[in-house]
């Protein structure tokens, strides 16, 4: 009898084997694998809970690109018991953690189908510590092939603690406690004392952070799968756009751009997350004017001091010394991409050894500032996390340190010429904008994920809500005479005219401070065009996230009816559409709108004036293809303009704009 009931299922899971899974059931599948992580699978997942138990990863090798390597590796070492425990924290820069949670991503991206993935999955989330499973699945999910059209699941809500004050996450467990349903108001961490409390509405939005935590999904430092192009370029881009970003934030805010961090100069402004981890206690808190220590197992203060003069010998000298003695030459267009590989340091940087790992080390150096030499057992600070390190102000000082390095070698190549920037059969005669406001709105999440679950408590509707900054949708016509029909590349840009004590900036000022709000291809026709562009459209941004509990009940009445999944496959990578444009004031702050066209061979593909790829390449390239543009990201600004003139061709347009903030809405 009990014989013949294994006997069934293991038939049953054969079958499953061959029939491959519509996407609302994988969906669904991924949507139970990251519910409630901190509770073992419920057991009204009763094919998952199967497969918790008593799937085998060993016994499947044939459904593995490796052979199934990396299951065998990963058992042993829980069975040895190597692996971190459950309920503990987890951080990406923590060597051996990380070690553990690639060992996972290993196994997932290997599965060659659904089944396989998802009872490997199921296996090893009972198994490992949550942190390490959240991270690898998202990975996995972004990567494989078996996964790439299903939808992420929203970070802040399946793991808000990470984003949530711990004064709500309170509310949240007394109110499940008392059965009571909650929706709590969330402040911003700091009091308005402090000034930089202005600008928390973006480094503490959490589809900021989401953005930024997506970003290193995408492109992670560690990757040694198939290459991913101008992955050190884009790492710089990224990141100066969110530099860039802040400061234009700052400056509507009465605040002055960020100034750079120093390594023996007091880090300026201290930070109180009021964030807990769900396990491993509170986030450490770092006070005001607090001098470097060196923190122990990571760096001393002198080795940062070291790195940093060794990457800015490198740009002086124009190339990196790889480990062999040979030079890769960085004054050239290129120079960029080897240099962004080098500071971040990803496994792309041609000599780690040398050149360290300024950016990662950094991280990690800043995080540990409150509790250097381990003495008080703190966990590690939100700058060791991508989810949380954006709420810290150091975060944008330090990004602002590497991005005056990175603008130490872009000022170091000529100048881009007017021959280089005239592309002379198009003739923009003008620029329309629709009215730019910006405003502050209401934003509901859930917060479900946040608490203990068990089968013999109900669950409560538990949510946060917080303000964030929003725009009126707007629209822009670009009028462009042509000579000739072609396909033209069209970048548009907007830049603050004025600094915090409203003097104007020299164009070779503030050139460095431009934001990409748009990058795309379109046909002209010979004559006048009108051409004529959405906010909603820019490549550079995604819409908001479909919220979990959307995701959840969409995919679970797919499945009943056998419909399909009616929600379109949207990438996690990419600014929020709310965000795009900055904030403005009461009065109309200035800034340049800068639409740049050249021709259609600076284009990479073929399809990209009907195809957006995925739709957020300006900030995050096209998953697994080439990125669609091939003139460095931010041209022409990204070089010095030592003379106007130049730029004054017939294909550049400027003028003024004003963005409004409207203070008083509803
Ligand atoms: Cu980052």
């Amino acid at each position: 009898m009990r014989w013949t009931t294994v006997a069934v299922a293991l038939l049953v899971v054969v079958a499953g084997a061959e029939a491959s899974r519509s996407r609302a059931e994988r969906q669904l599948g991924l949507n139970r694998l990251v519910n409630k992580i901190t509770s073992p699978l419920s057991s009204s997942y009763a094919e998952l809970k199967e497969a918790a138990t008593n799937y085998d990863p060993t016994a499947h090798d044939d459904h593995f690109s490796d052979g199934g390597a990396a299951a065998h590796n990963l058992v042993e070492e829980i069975q040895d018991h190597h692996v971190l425990e459950q309920h503990h924290w987890f951080s990406l820069f923590n060597t051996r953690q990380r070690e553990e949670a690639l060992m996972l991503v290993d196994v997932l991206l290997h599965a060659t189908d659904s089944d396989t993935f998802f009872h490997c999955a199921a296996y090893f989330r009972e198994k490992m510590n949550e942190g390490e499973f959240i991270y690898a699945i998202y990975v996995a999910v972004t990567h494989s092939p078996v996964t790439s059209d299903l939808i992420l699941p929203p970070l802040y809500e399946v793991t808000p603690h990470m984003f949530t004050n711990s004064e709500i996450i309170n509310k949240a467990y007394t109110a499940k406690m008392t059965q009571t349903p909650g929706n709590f108001n969330m402040e911003f961490s700091s009091s308005k004392k402090n000034p930089e409390t202005r600008v928390a509405y973006f480094g503490e939005d959490i589809g900021m952070n989401s953005h930024h935590v997506h970003w290193h999904m995408d492109f992670p430092f560690w990757w040694h799968g198939e290459h991913i192009d101008r992955k050190g370029e884009l790492f710089f881009w990224a990141h100066h756009q969110l530099t860039a970003r802040f400061d234009a934030e700052r400056l509507s805010n009465w605040l002055s751009p960020v100034d750079e961090l120093h390594w023996d100069r007091p880090i300026k402004d201290g930070f109180a997350p009021h964030t807990s981890y769900k396990f491993g206690g509170e986030f450490p808190t770092r006070p005001d004017n607090k001098a470097f220590d060196d923190v122990d197992g990571v760096a001393r203060m002198s080795d940062m001091i070291i790195t940093e003069s060794r990457i800015r010998d490198a740009i002086a000298h124009g190339y990196i010394e790889k480990e062999d003695g040979t030079h890769v030459n960085i004054d050239d267009v290129h120079g960029i991409d080897v240099l962004g590989d080098v500071i971040e340091s990803s496994v792309y940087s041609p000599n780690a050894a040398y050149y360290g790992a300024l950016h990662n080390q950094a991280h990690r150096v800043l995080g540990a500032q409150a509790d250097p030499h381990g003495k008080f057992n703190m966990p590690p600070g939100v700058m060791e996390h991508f989810e949380t390190a954006t709420r810290d102000p150091a975060f944008f000082r330090l990004h602002k340190y590497m991005d005056n390095i990175f603008k130490e070698h872009k000022d170091k190549l000529p100048p881009y010429t007017k021959e280089e920037l005239l592309h002379d059969n198009i003739h923009i005669t003008g620029v329309d904008v629709t009215e730019l406001k910006t405003f502050f709105e209401d934003f509901e999440n859930d917060l479900g994920n946040a608490l203990d679950t068990t089968e013999t408590v109900a669950d409560v509707k538990v949510t946060a809500h917080v303000a964030r900054l929003n725009h009126e949708p707007y629209t822009y016509n670009i009028y462009a005479h042509a000579d000739h029909d072609e396909t033209i590349t069209v970048r548009v840009y907007l830049t603050p005219k004025y600094d915090e004590n409203q003097i104007a900036y020299d164009m070779d000022d503030n050139r460095w401070g431009t934001i990409l709000m748009d990058l795309f291809w379109v046909n002209v026709h010979a004559g006048d065009n009108n051409i004529e562009r959405h906010s909603y459209d820019s490549t550079v941004a995604i819409p908001d996230r479909v919220s979990f509990p959307t995701l959840i009940q969409k995919a679970e009445e797919a499945v009943a009816s056998g419909s399909e999944l009616d929600l379109p496959a949207s990438r996690a990578c990419g600014h929020p559409q709310r965000l795009l444009l900055p904030k403005g004031n009461d009065y109309g702050m200035d800034f340049w709108l800068d639409v740049f066209i050249s021709g259609g061979e600076d284009a990479v593909h073929d399809d990209l004036t009907e195809n957006d790829h995925g739709g957020t390449h300006g900030y995050c390239g096209i998953h697994g293809q080439k990125y669609p543009d091939k003139k460095p990201m931010g041209y022409p600004f990204d070089r010095r303009i030592p003379d106007h003139r130049v730029v004054k061709v017939p294909n550049h347009f400027g003028r003024v704009v004003q963005v409004f903030h409207d203070s008083h809405h509803h």
